[in-house]
């Protein structure tokens, strides 16, 4: 459960795994690939923001002037992951795209997405276990804000 004041919260007091055991997310989203490196063991919780942080990346779906937020996701097992994103007001037409490698360039992606705030963003892909792959949150033409990205490891 994300309470208020947490950044992330993966159910555990264990440091090193992406949220600290203060509930604060590890890591850093300028670097690429793996800044931000979670540990997925069932499920995390992450409260994030693109307002201020660095442009890095674009996505198939765009975000090439919009600053971008990485997670480096391992899985502890095979199978579906869920994967809900709920935008907060004020961040308009926010992107969300999986990579199987954080440089990968634009058009060579597997997946990305692009939501309302209204409606945020929630579907399911199979993933692998201690296969690392990559969250990108982004914006439209330089949108930025702030969202809870919950990813559930069936
Ligand atoms: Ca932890
Ligand atoms: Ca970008």
């Amino acid at each position: 459960m994300l309470d208020a004041g947490e950044a992330c919260d993966d159910g555990n007091l264990i440091a090193n795994d992406g949220c600290s055991e203060a509930c604060a997310v590890e890591g850093s989203f300028s670097l690429c690939p793996g800044g931000v490196t979670i540990d997925l063991a069932d499920r995390i919780i992450l409260s994030g923001s693109t307002v201020g942080i660095p442009n890095i990346t674009e996505t198939n779906c765009g975000g090439k002037s919009a600053g971008d937020a990485i997670y480096a996701v391992i899985p502890s097992k095979t199978g579906s992951m869920v994967a809900t994103m709920k935008p907060q007001v004020g961040f308009n037409a926010p992107i969300i795209a999986f990579r199987t490698d954080c440089k990968l360039a634009k058009g060579t992606e597997p997946y990305c997405k692009q939501m309302t705030q209204q409606l945020g963003f929630q579907d399911t892909l199979m993933v692998t276990a201690g296969k690392a792959f990559y969250v990108v949150v982004t914006g439209t033409s330089g949108s930025a804000g702030a969202y809870t990205l919950e990813l559930d490891l069936l």
